[in-house]
């Protein structure tokens, strides 16, 4: 009952239809349609520690943490975060344990090719992949893979990473090598993890590595290199492993639902969207492809006004639209809270830079449910509208979700991420129920990790750490087994009170 009224609660907020034809009666269970999949997800710099282990080299977030310790806000770094790289079988374990039936983990570029190139093979990395996918495989958990999850190779990055066009042949050329050696038993392909905040955060910003901050520039070069390295790697697997491996390959988007404050709002809001998420989507979804119109204009309109030569936003060539459009087997995304937009432009953004040339001003609610993250605030609506949003845009196409998650301070008894994923669970449900094509569904995160700049301050686990531990101990959380529980009965139950005595494996894996 607590879950209806906080869901239309919210939708009142949001000034949203609440009259029952999406919000069912949650009195009993809720069934989960058949053939949807459940796991979890991490990604390498935040789990595996081994920053120097067995020849592997430096990459943008060591080289940042090493050189100045204080960027994140415990002045700690990834050298041993949760030391997967020597105790996988435990977070195997933990997998069987919540009986997910597929892992989401990224590899390390500099643990398998520690010269940045394929002229040297690091045995030692893809003997850890082995291993690690091996034994998801013994227990039946589908591995899925990301290539990219945000660890560049310093080396490249050295070399302009992003912004050099010629990283569309260097990431060709790693892409290459991974499906060589794990194509054979691995079936679900990412190539990159939220290009957002890869070009955004990393190069218009200073939030995440390398911390470029050339803004209204480097983020848009990045832009276009990231979608073409991203396109190249899809038609590889596509042309040279996909007949022999049968395998699916896909990009990442992390999307807000940005809900307009009034009527009025709604354009400002839109084009919010096709800033922050239809740069990345609309190019491989959309029927025309290409970056969205509106964006291109705004960009060239602000760009001529501000005295350049052109539009800071660079132009696919006709053949770089045609390789780039189509270049997925189904949308990855990434989704975890909303915002308010209206139409009021501050003026406390550069110029130039993506806001300035976006406009608008983007919030959150003072009302709405916070996590320990400042970004991070519980609105099942918004996901429900996103989904259908994406749905309607981009012709119904298979979504995975392959992140969608709480933070917390730490501890044990979370009853506030357990509201989280049962609110946003049944919110997915709404969409599905109305269409939408959802294959899959995977939680962030099967276990706390370094969270980037907030180091290990904010815990999105489902499982703790105890990073006091040598081996970094892993102790369920009271989240683990409501999970568990959902998997396992294939249904919500809203009344489910988990004993929190002990996790077993199930006997199905
Ligand atoms: C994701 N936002 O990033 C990343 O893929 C993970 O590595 C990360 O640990 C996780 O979410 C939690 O932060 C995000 O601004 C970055 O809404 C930014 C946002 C969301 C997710």
């Amino acid at each position: 009952m607590l879950q209806i009224a906080k869901y239309c609660a919210l939708s009142a907020l949001l000034a949203l239809a609440c009259n029952g034809k999406t919000i069912q009666d949650r009195h009993g269970p809720r069934k989960i349609p058949d053939g949807l999949m459940f796991g979890a997800a991490t990604a390498s710099y935040q789990i595996e520690g081994g920053w120097d282990a067995d020849g592997k080299t430096e990459n943008i977030w060591d080289y940042m943490t090493h050189k100045n310790p204080c960027v994140t806000d415990d002045c700690l770094n990834g050298d041993i975060a949760n030391d997967s790289y020597n105790q996988y079988k435990r977070d195997v374990e933990m997998m069987r344990e919540l009986g997910l039936d597929f892992y989401r983990f990224s590899l390390s570029w500099t643990r398998i090719l520690p010269s940045s190139f394929p002229d040297k093979i690091n045995e030692a990395g893809i003997q850890y992949y082995n291993n690690l996918i091996d034994e998801m495989l013994r227990y039946n958990i589908e591995p899925m893979i990301t290539l990219y999850h945000w660890d560049l190779p310093q080396k490249l990055q050295e070399m302009g990473g992003w912004t050099n066009p010629h990283i569309v042949n260097w990431f060709a050329d790693y892409a290459r090598v991974v499906f060589e050696h794990f194509g054979d038993r691995v079936k679900y392909w990412i190539t990159m993890n939220e290009p957002r905040e890869i070009c955004y955060q990393g190069y218009g910003d200073v939030t995440k590595a390398p911390k470029l901050n050339i803004k209204g520039f480097a983020e848009y070069l990045c832009a276009k290199n990231l979608l073409v390295a991203h396109a190249n790697a899809y038609h590889i697997y596509n042309n040279e492993f996909k007949a022999k491996f049968g395998g699916v390959i896909g990009i990442t988007v992390s999307a807000h639902w940005y809900e307009p404050e009034t009527e009025n709002d709604s354009e400002i809001a839109d084009q919010t969207m096709q800033f922050e998420w239809g740069q990345y989507l609309h190019p491989i979804f959309s029927e025309s492809g290409d970056f969205p119109v509106s964006m291109k204009e705004k960009i060239a309109t602000k760009s001529a006004a501000q005295s350049f030569a052109r539009s800071r936003l660079p132009e696919f060539t006709a053949d770089e639209v045609a390789l780039v459009k189509g270049s997925s087997d189904f949308l990855g995304l990434n989704h975890y809270t909303t915002y308010l937009v209206n139409n009021k432009t501050s003026d406390i953004n550069s110029v130039p830079s993506y806001y300035d040339d976006l406009g608008g001003t983007r919030y959150q609610s003072e009302d709405w449910k916070a996590a320990a993250s400042i970004w991070l605030k519980e609105v099942p609506s918004g996901f429900y509208n996103l989904l259908t949003r994406l749905r309607n845009l981009y012709n119904n196409p298979t979504i995975m979700i392959t992140e969608n998650g709480f933070s917390t301070r730490g501890g044990l008894e979370d009853d506030d991420r357990i509201d989280y994923y049962v609110s946003y669970l049944d919110a997915m449900l709404d969409a599905i129920d109305e269409g939408s094509n959802i294959a899959a569904y995977a939680a962030w995160s099967l276990m706390d990790n370094f969270e980037w700049m907030r180091g290990y301050t904010e815990r999105f686990g489902l499982y703790e750490v105890d990073y006091k531990s040598p081996q970094r101990t892993r102790t369920p959380r009271k989240s683990a087994y409501v999970y568990k529980q959902i998997i396992r009965a294939r249904e919500i139950d809203y009344h489910y009170k988990p004993q929190m005595t002990g996790m077993t494996i199930d006997t199905r894996k």
